[in-house]
């Protein structure tokens, strides 16, 4: 990874110059204030966060180093990676420097699938994701460096050793999750000579078509990163604030990741468009599906995949997917029910008048055309996720390894001590 390294020691001086003279200069400078439904409302628009690597607007969705997703959607997830932690998209050099790393990280040590073999046969993905990539822990190269009194200045060094280790790896552990938990078979080694996201797609074994290749990497580009406050970036930005290694930070975050209200989404999508589809034995008339959305809401649920704490737009990444699917010609039922809760979906939720944003987000649309190459097991979708935001989460621990970024430690209050602040 010298090429890599190369592009960070460059950056490293203006970077850690930025952060010593906002400190020193405007150290005290107010930026805002903060309302007491902001501390009752999940910190929501506070902004307290420091991220480098991608922001959200309202209007506009993810920009990765302030390009807008929708201009990275031929990219590889390597040059996402690396456009993450550097700023910038990398050279036919670089980008081959980072995938041979990624495949060179590939096979995981054996504990790993002794572990989630033992696990019980019902355990969820999202916790054998987890557990496997704790279990990559013992490689931590920051530990190490830590523990022999390395100085924290180049502590960054040994983070971005584990950032690969980390995803070389975790494609092979949730390929082996899906083969294991769905009882695919044997485990598909991975395959000298193809890159990050093909050999993901290839261990899998889910399909051979080609466009299945082509979507696992559109999967893993479009879910990389979601700038910091959401809640598994979050998660893994306070774990790893403590000095805990990208392994412990990375599992956290997913732990995160893995709750309906963000990464199991996905889940809950399909499992919601499954539901439709026996409730009325095909794709229904407009109207027909509009009354069953009308009357899920009544009953106090959600609607999977549509919503967001940031965006008041259609995301940008269900029309990347919206793309994929009309380019490719994919039309099965879940595809139609993804195009038709579109066109129904954002009214009823306006009439209902209690969601700030009645478009979709990234949910919305992913599982359905996972669903359509033959990945039908939807409890395995925000492992998906996972390995993409991986990428995301990594990338930005090593940012905040690179600033010497403190510990994360606001300050709490009571309802009461709430109570006395408005008198
Ligand atoms: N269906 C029904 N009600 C919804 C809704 C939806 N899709 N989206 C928001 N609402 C409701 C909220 O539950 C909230 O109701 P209460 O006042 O009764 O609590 C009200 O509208 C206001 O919510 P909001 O400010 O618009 O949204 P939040 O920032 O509180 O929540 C989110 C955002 C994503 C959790 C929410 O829109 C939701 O639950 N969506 C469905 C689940 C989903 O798709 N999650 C994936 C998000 C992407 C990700 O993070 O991975």
């Amino acid at each position: 990874m010298d090429l890599f390294k190369a592009r960070l020691d460059v950056k490293l001086p203006q970077l850690r110059a930025e952060r010593t003279t906002l400190l020193k200069e405007h150290g005290d400078t107010q930026i805002s204030t903060i309302a007491i439904e902001q501390v009752l409302g999940g910190m929501r628009a506070v902004p307290a966060l420091l991220c480098e690597t991608s922001s959200v607007s309202a209007d506009e969705g993810l920009r990765i180093r302030n390009i807008p997703i929708l201009e990275l959607t031929k990219q590889t997830p390597e040059d996402i990676f690396f456009l993450l932690c550097t700023g910038v998209l990398p050279n036919d050099a670089e980008r081959a420097e980072i995938s041979a790393a990624f495949a060179s990280r590939a096979n995981v040590p054996d504990s790993v699938w002794d572990v989630l073999k033992a696990l019980p046969k019902d355990t969820h993905p999202m916790v054998m994701l987890s557990i496997g990539i704790l279990v990559l822990e013992k490689e931590s190269a920051f530990r190490k460096a830590y523990e022999a009194g390395a100085s924290k200045d180049d502590s960054w060094k040994a983070t971005l050793e584990d950032c690969v280790t980390l995803l070389g790896g975790v494609t092979t552990i949730a390929a082996a999750i899906y083969r294991i938990r769905f009882g695919k078979g044997d485990l598909i080694v991975p395959k000298s000579g193809l890159d990050w996201s093909a050999n993901f797609a290839y261990m899998l074994g889910v399909s051979d078509d080609a466009s299945w290749q082509d979507l696992v990497r559109l999967y893993l580009v479009l879910h990389s990163d979601h700038e910091g406050g959401n809640v598994s970036a979050m998660t893994s930005h306070v774990v790893s604030s403590a000095l805990s290694d990208v392994f412990y930070s990375v599992s956290a975050g997913l732990n995160g990741l893995a709750g309906p209200l963000h990464g199991l989404a996905n889940q809950e999508c399909l499992r919601f468009i499954m539901d439709l589809r026996q409730e009325f034995g095909g794709v229904p008339t407009d109207e027909a599906l509009r009354e069953y959305c009308v009357k899920r809401l009544g009953s106090g649920q959600v609607i999977p995949g549509y919503g967001h704490a940031v965006l008041r737009v259609t995301d940008p990444r269900f029309t990347a997917f919206h793309q994929f699917a009309e380019q490719h010609n994919l039309n099965d039922d879940n595809v139609q029910f993804m195009k038709k809760l579109f066109a129904i979906v954002p009214e009823v939720l306006k009439e209902q008048g209690k969601a700030k944003n009645p478009w979709p987000n990234v949910d919305a649309a992913s599982g359905s055309l996972l669903y359509y190459y033959g990945m039908t097991e939807f409890e395995f979708y925000t492992v998906m996720f996972g390995v993409s935001r991986a990428m995301g989460i990594c990338s930005q621990i090593l940012v905040h390894r690179m600033l010497g970024s403190s510990i994360v430690r606001p300050k709490s209050v009571t309802l009461a001590e709430l109570g006395s602040m408005i008198k």
